[in-house]
Parts: C-alpha cells; sequence; structure tokens
C-alpha cells in the first residue's frame, strides 16, 4: 500500500498513516461485498419481474440470501467499523494508538474469515437461509459459524473504540469527549448489547441443531433473539449515518452543528429506546401476547423522537448556515446550500428519502397497519428507502471525501461530478422501486418470492407492470453501483496527491454537554433495565412453555 504516507510524515494530516490503512481496509472490504450484493441484487429484481431466468445451477433464493447477507450485514459492518476508526483517529489526534489498532486488525481477520466462510456456504448453495436466517430453515454449520466469528470480530474492533476513547480521556480528564468520539462510542455500546442475544442465537441454538446435536429448535425463542439484536441493527446502520449529518455535513455546507447537547441527547436516546423494541417485527406471530407487543409498539413509537430532533437539528443547521450566506425570506436559505457538491448533495437526498422512510416506518409500527403490510413487499420497499437510500446514500457522501483523505489525494472536480451523477442514478433507481415495491405490497405481493403469476391469477398477473418497474430501477441502481466502485478506484488509487478535508463541524455556540450523558454506566443501567422489563417475562415464558420444536428443513 505504497499510496499511503508513511507513519509521522505530517503532522497536518487527518488521519495518520497506520490508522488510515485500517480504516481503508475496513472500508474496501466493505464495497467489495457491496459490488457482489449490487449484481445479485439486479439479478434478482430481473428474475423476480420475468425479464430473465436463472441457470439451472442457481436458485433465486440463493442470490436473495447472498444479496441479503453481502448488503445488509457485511457491506454495512465493515463500512461503518472504517468510518467509525477514521473519525476517532482523527477527533482525538490523527492517530490511533497501537493497541486500538491490534484490536483493529485482529477484528478486521476475523471478520473476513467469518465473511468468507458465510459467502462460500451461500455458493455452495448450503445456506439459502435468507438474511435473517430465521429457523427452521436450515443453514450449514460453517454458515453459522462464519456469521458468529463476524459478530466477534465486530466486537474486538470496539475493543479499539472503547480503548482510545478512554487513552483520550485520561489525557483530558474533566473534559467532554469530542461529539465524533461520544456517537461513535454509543452507537458501539449499542451495538455490543444488541449483538448478544443473536450471539447466543447463534451459539446455543442454531450451531447444535445444525450439527446434528439437538434434533429441534424452539423457533418461537430464535426469533425472539433475532429481533432482539434485528432492530437494533437497523440503528446499527442509522448512527454512523446520523454521525455524518450532525457531524461533517455542517462543516461542508460552511455551517456549524445546532446544538452539540442535543445530538448527544439524541444518541442517548436511540441507544436506549433502540433495543427493546423487538416484538413490532413479530406483531403477526401467534405466541406473543397482545399486552407485551403493545409495550414494545410504544417504545418503538419512543425511538422515533431522536429521529425527529434530528430532522429539527438538520433544518436548523441548514436554515442558519443558509441565513448566514445571505439568504433572506422564508426559503431563500435553502438555495444557499452547496447544491454542486457531492458531499452535501449524497447525504442530503438520504436525509429526503428518509422522510417517506421514517413515515413508513411508523406505519409498519401500528398493529393494525402491520397486519396490512408484514411479510409483503411493502416492507422490502420500506427498508429500501431507509437503508438502501437515506443510510447508503450518506455513506457514499462520506466515501467521497474519505477515501481521498486516507489514501492522501484529492477529491478532483470530475470526481466530484460523477458522484453527482451516480448519486442521480442511485436516487432514480431507488425510487422507482421502491415505489413500486411500496405499491404492489399494498396490493397484496408477498416479499421474498421468486417469479410467479400464482397459476395467472388475475391480481398476482396485474401486479407484473410494478415488478418490471422494480427491475428497471434495479437496473439502474447496478448502473450506479459500478459507477460507485469506479469512483472509488479512481480516488484510492488514480486521483492526484493532495489534500482533502475531514470535515468535522464546530457546534453554532460553545456549550457544555450535561457530563450526564457521558455516564455510561448510569445509561447501560438504564437500557438494562428496560430490556429486562421488556423481554424478561416473555423470553421466560418462551422456554418455560415452549411448543414442540421444530426439525431443520432444507426447502431449496
Ligand atoms: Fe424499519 C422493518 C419500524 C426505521 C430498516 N425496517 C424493517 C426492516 C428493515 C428496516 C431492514 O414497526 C425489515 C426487516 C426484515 O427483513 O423483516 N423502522 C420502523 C420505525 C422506524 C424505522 C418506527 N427501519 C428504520 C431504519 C432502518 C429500518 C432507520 C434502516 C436503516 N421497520 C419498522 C417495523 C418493521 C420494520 C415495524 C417490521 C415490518 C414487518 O411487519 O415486517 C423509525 O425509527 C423511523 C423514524 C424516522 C423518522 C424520519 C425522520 C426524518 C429525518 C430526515 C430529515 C430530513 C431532512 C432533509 C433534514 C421519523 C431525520 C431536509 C429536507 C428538506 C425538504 C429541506
Amino acid at each position: 500500500m505504497a499510496f499511503l504516507r508513511k507513519e509521522g510524515t505530517a503532522t497536518t494530516v487527518a488521519v495518520e498513516g497506520p490508522s488510515a490503512r485500517l480504516s481503508l481496509a475496513y472500508i474496501w472490504v466493505a464495497y467489495i461485498a457491496f459490488g457482489l450484493a449490487a449484481l445479485a441484487g439486479m439479478v434478482q429484481g430481473m428474475v423476480r419481474g420475468g425479464l430473465m431466468e436463472l441457470p439451472s445451477w442457481t436458485n433465486y433464493y440463493q442470490i436473495l440470501t447472498a444479496h441479503g447477507v453481502l448488503m445488509a450485514l457485511i457491506f454495512t459492518t465493515f463500512f461503518i467499523i472504517g468510518f467509525l476508526y477514521s473519525g476517532v483517529a482523527k477527533t482525538t489526534g490523527g492517530a490511533l494508538h497501537r493497541t486500538a489498532r491490534g484490536y483493529g486488525w485482529s477484528g478486521w481477520v476475523l471478520m473476513v474469515v467469518g465473511t468468507g466462510m458465510a459467502v462460500v456456504t451461500i455458493l455452495m448453495n448450503e445456506a439459502s437461509v435468507l438474511y435473517t436466517f430465521y429457523a427452521p430453515l436450515k443453514a450449514h454449520p460453517v454458515f453459522y459459524i462464519g456469521t458468529a466469528l463476524v459478530v466477534v470480530g465486530s466486537w474486538l474492533a470496539g475493543i479499539g473504540i472503547f480503548s482510545s476513547y478512554r487513552s483520550w480521556k485520561r489525557l483530558n480528564k474533566g473534559k467532554t469527549s469530542p461529539l465524533f468520539v461520544f456517537m461513535a462510542v454509543t452507537t458501539y455500546v449499542m451495538w455490543i448489547i444488541a449483538t448478544i442475544p443473536v450471539a447466543i442465537e447463534v451459539l446455543f441454538q442454531l450451531i447444535p441443531w445444525s450439527l446434528g446435536w439437538t434434533s429441534t429448535i424452539n423457533i418461537m425463542l430464535s426469533r425472539t433473539l433475532f429481533w432482539f439484536f434485528g432492530h437494533p441493527l437497523v440503528y446499527f446502520w442509522l448512527m454512523p449515518a446520523y454521525i455524518a449529518w450532525y457531524v461533517c455535513v455542517p462543516r461542508v455546507i460552511g455551517g456549524h452543528i445546532f446544538s452539540d447537547s442535543l445530538a448527544r441527547l439524541a444518541f442517548i436516546c436511540l441507544l436506549i429506546f433502540s433495543i427493546p423494541v423487538g416484538f413490532h417485527h413479530q406483531l403477526m406471530e401467534p405466541g406473543i401476547s397482545p399486552g407485551w407487543k403493545m409495550i414494545h409498539v410504544i417504545l418503538t413509537l419512543i425511538v422515533v423522537i431522536p429521529s425527529l430532533m434530528t430532522a429539527f437539528s438538520m433544518f436548523a443547521t441548514f436554515e442558519i448556515a443558509g441565513r448566514k450566506k445571505g439568504g433572506v425570506g422564508l426559503f431563500g436559505w435553502f438555495k444557499k446550500m452547496p447544491w454542486t457538491d457531492v458531499r452535501f448533495f449524497a447525504p442530503f437526498v438520504g436525509m429526503l428519502f428518509f422522510i417517506p422512510g421514517g413515515a413508513g416506518g411508523i406505519i409498519n409500527a401500528s398493529n393494525q397497519l402491520n397486519a396490512v403490510v408484514h411479510n409483503t413487499i411493502w416492507v422490502t420497499g420500506h427498508f429500501h428507502i431507509t437503508v438502501g437510500a437515506a443510510v447508503a446514500l450518506t455513506f457514499f457522501g462520506v466515501s467521497y471525501w474519505l477515501i481521498p483523505v486516507l489514501t492522501g489525494r484529492k477529491l478532483t472536480p470530475t470526481a466530484n461530478r460523477m458522484g453527482m451523477v451516480q448519486t442521480v442514478f442511485w436516487a432514480v433507481g431507488m425510487f422507482l422501486m421502491s415505489l413500486a415495491m411500496h405499491t404492489m405490497g399494498l396490493q397484496g405481493a408477498p416479499r421474498r418470492t421468486s417469479y410467479t403469476t400464482y397459476m395467472d391469477n388475475a391480481t398476482a398477473v396485474g401486479w407484473m407492470d410494478y415488478q418490471r418497474v422494480m427491475a428497471f430501477g434495479g437496473g439502474l441502481l447496478f448502473v450506479a453501483a459500478v459507477l460507485l466502485i469506479l469512483i472509488l478506484l479512481y480516488l484510492t488509487f488514480y486521483a492526484p496527491k493532495g489534500h482533502t478535508e475531514y470535515p468535522i463541524a464546530e457546534p453554532e455556540t460553545e456549550q457544555q454537554a450535561p457530563a450526564i450523558l457521558e455516564r455510561w454506566t448510569v445509561w447501560v443501567g438504564v437500557v438494562t433495565v428496560l430490556i429486562v422489563l421488556a423481554y424478561g417475562y416473555p423470553i421466560l415464558e418462551q422456554i418455560q412453555h415452549q411448543a414442540p420444536g421444530s426439525p431443520p428443513f432444507r426447502t431449496w
């Protein structure tokens, strides 16, 4: 990796050589997974739309599993760790200390090995269990061991972040930590707590069952443990995007963070409320009493609040910055945004997507409406405009400046322009695809099905036009994905050497965030109490009064 600066050669660099290399290693694995997942995504859209048939050596569910695992689990987790490491390095002095890097690299190795194991089993058609790996579908044990390694690797990477935070605190006694670091630590505390139940599911239920050591599995318990993890997983994707929105975007537009304390409070709320809400994914399942579901729905509606705080904060940041630049009248400030700067444009388009995405989430969370949309392709539409648009576009926007920062190169005007084009392709593709998904879902089209007209049933035939729009949207997304990878390759290897800013904004006004926000024992204590209240009794019931377990099934 000769293109990276050697350690200590420049004191002005945003992220010094060894730390930059670590971040870059995570980010490039993320984009390799992304590229493969985008290809699988396009193929499955074409198949479902009846525009192509798969060769006999593969099948729709294999491709769908590859797409879901690589996109939702691998791309996101690797990118997030790379981004968090870079920001922690940047805001704690430019370099991670050796121990933190050691944890970072150990985590990377475990995660790469785990990813390899999971991918190989999917390619061998031994694990077409989709990204939620719901029992009683049974994958090869190596698939589960691989995913477990990815989780353990991500824990090691987390220790690296915690240890950087601790060293900073030791050197800066009594000071509030930099906002980026605070947010990275909050995200990781949430992640560690959230991944414990899925680790239990994989280690104590799925692996022994798939190895044949146990003949049946407690389905209800395995799903509950999965969604205990599965909902905070979506916030693990969202919180780093929020970090970019709160900390980086204001700097890009020449503005400031609206309120440092508000941003910290929003993150603490996300930490507290994003975990005890998993039953909103299981509203239609028997075996969980309505009372417990209602508690989770109430908490779900509470976890919307930090997102509304974020929306408020972003509007305020934009308006204040726009007015300072001379924007007058009710919306004059809006015109003052740097519309031709991809570092702003891509995340901004992501924010726009998140408005209907969030509204759709609130619809999903309402018990009665969930009965209409659950297991329909509406839900697929929902998550494509949340994680696939709001989060992904933000990650792309970050990559456009982060990769040149890490490689000591410049984001050239041409790369910037191509990035704008790529953003438009992605946005149009995602808009068409998710609109078709939402519409079809409301008409009852199920999610996770290959091409079928259900023996020419009139309703199902009526979905076909939407399926084609969906496939066309998927095609545009694939073009955007290829373009993105080409631009990122250029920024990694070929762009001219030079300085690119790591944008970190300052707060609008000097303020000391309340010290309580950084008392981790308090917040971990609050989360633990809430988790015990929301999950303790239902899980106990599922263990004590379990239905006859299920043997494994292989449906492909
Ligand atoms: Fe969700 C299913 C409820 C947010 C992802 N969700 C999923 C699944 C995924 C997912 C992957 O209650 C499918 C899982 C599966 O495979 O089965 N979701 C919610 C709720 C929210 C929510 C209440 N979801 C997300 C986010 C995701 C994500 C974020 C990924 C990143 N979701 C559900 C439910 C289900 C579900 C049910 C189960 C459905 C079922 O039956 O299977 C909330 O957190 C949303 C709050 C967000 C807002 C929006 C705030 C807007 C902002 C943008 C501001 C814009 C600006 C731009 C500033 C209230 C912050 C300026 C604009 C100008 C015009 C100037």
